[in-house]
Order: structure tokens, then sequence, then C-alpha cells
């Protein structure tokens, strides 16, 4: 089975092999778990007349904040569900999600060296029995039909064709299993893509979806809508605070600009597999 099937694919593979961004790994020593999220939630702002080491563990638990509500929105898994991280990064969800639930995850992503960094934090963890990680491309996982009981995507859908990704799920989630994603998505009522939205694209290499194009792709696929979470407002305090940090990369106004002047949402999707 070849993984990396286009151009497009290996370019996204290349930028995260080579990433050692100082806002995701200074973060991740925090805890130890590393995320490649961004936050939500309330900014104690009393950390900017700190150490700068304060500033990144609130930027660390905004994250960890935002982790915590996609798992919620996973439902009862039971210690013997399979769930799986689909683009797991370094794996700080799928570790949160082991801890909480007990079970079984699988995580897959393009980057080995992803793969790799987390396979290794499973070790260290003492759970790769029961956490395991990947080289696998989310469009075609080869996971067996109907084997898994939950699904997220954690701001990964931009990287692919939402009517391939959402088929797939459709093969490999069992009936009644739950999809969450938590995604950027641009807002359709403004028309096409916004200056902000473009520049986020770039600096990642990514496609940013209209809204509208979850839903029809998940109708399309026998994925059913249970909760839509609107985040964009619990997100901006997080941009706000990483645009002062020492960590700041240069996407922060974007963000802030997308988020504020309406052309962006942040959205948390959970539905069921009918
Ligand atoms: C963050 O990862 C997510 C992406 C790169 C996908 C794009 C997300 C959107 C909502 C549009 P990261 O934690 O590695 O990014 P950064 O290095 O900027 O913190
Ligand atoms: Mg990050």
């Amino acid at each position: 089975m070849s993984i990396l099937t286009t151009a497009y694919q290996q370019s996204i593979a290349d930028y995260w092999n080579k990433e050692e961004s100082p806002v995701n790994l200074r973060l991740g020593e925090v805890s130890g778990t590393y995320h490649h999220h961004y936050g939500i939630g309330a900014v104690d702002w009393s950390v900017l007349g700190g150490p700068d080491e304060r500033i990144i563990e609130e930027m660390h638990r905004l994250e960890t904040a935002q982790a915590e509500l996609l798992l919620d929105h996973l439902g009862v898994i039971e210690p013997t569900g399979r769930l799986l991280d689909s683009g797991s990064g370094r794996g700080g969800t799928s570790f949160m999600a082991n801890q909480r639930f007990g079970c079984h995850v699988d995580g897959i992503s393009i980057s080995q060296k992803q793969v790799d960094f987390s396979n290794d934090q499973a070790r260290r963890r003492g759970v790769k029995d029961r956490v395991r990680f990947h080289f696998r491309n989310m469009l075609d996982t080869g996971f067996k039909t109907g084997s898994l009981n939950g699904i997220w995507n954690n701001e990964s859908t931009m990287y692919v064709d939402l009517s391939k990704l959402f088929a797939e799920y459709a093969r490999i989630l069992a009936p009644g299993g739950r999809y969450v994603c938590i995604t950027g998505c641009y807002n359709d009522v403004y028309g096409h893509p916004s200056k902000a939205v473009s520049q986020i694209n770039t600096h990642y290499i990514c496609d940013i979806h209209p809204r509208s194009a979850y839903f029809r792709a998940m109708a399309d696929n026998r994925l059913v809508p249970i909760n839509v979470v609107d985040l964009t407002e619990a997100t901006i305090p997080y941009w706000e605070l990483r645009a002062q940090s020492t960590v700041a990369t240069g996407i922060e106004e974007a963000f802030l600009n997308a988020y504020k002047d309406g052309s962006f949402h942040y959205l948390l999707i959970a539905a069921d597999r009918i």
C-alpha cells in the first residue's frame, strides 16, 4: 500500500517531517503531552506580568482544554472500545483519550517523524500495547470495515478531500460509532475565502473548506450531526495571548483577523454513523 499518493501529500509530509517549532515543542514540554492544535477558554492575563514560562504554561492549558472538549463529544467509550486519531501529530489527543477511556487508540499520520515521536512517547508512558501510531493515509486507512467505535480529526481535515475522507470513515466506523472534528472553516455566507483565510492556507500548505462542505460530505456518507459548536469566540483569547508570546510564529494576526471579521469559524462537529 503506497501511503503518499500525490505531490501535495508529499509536500505535507515534508513540512511535518521538518517541523520543530517552539510553539509546539516548548508547550509540549510543560506536561509531556504534545499538541498540534489551538486552544480554547478564558486566559489568565496575569501571566503577562510573570516569567515567559508562565505564558507557555497558560497556552498549553488552553490547548489541553480544547482536546478535553473534543473527547467530551465522543460520548461513552468502553475500555474494550477502539478509537482512531486521524492526523495524530505528536499523539497528544490519543494519550488523553487512552487515559480517559482506558481503551485502545490508533493514531495515523503521513509524517514518519510524527509516528516515530508518538510511538516513542507510548513506550515511555508504558501504554504501547494500547496506543499505537502508524504511517498511514487517512483517505485509505487500512482498518477493517466496521472496526472502530469512534474517530476524530483534531484540526487535520483541511489537508484532504472531505468526500473521500467521510466515505472511508463510513466504511471503518461501526454503526452507531461517533465521529468528532474540530476544524477551521470559511464562512460561505461571505463567498470566497478572505485574504486572512488565504494567508492561513499558504502558511500551512492546507486548503480550508467552506462550512457547507462538512455537512454535505457527512450527509452523503451516513454521518448524521448530533452537535455543532461554534468555538470561534472561545479561541480568540488563545490567539491574543499567543500573539504576545515569545513563541508567536507570525500567523497570529491572520487568525485574529479572520475570526473577528466573520470570514472564518472554529467549529466542533460531532456526528453518528448510521
Ligand atoms: C495546528 O497545528 C493545525 C494545523 C496546522 C492545521 C490548520 C488548522 C486550521 C484551524 C486552519 P500546529 O499546532 O502544529 O500549528 P502551530 O505550529 O501554528 O502551533
Ligand atoms: Mg501548535
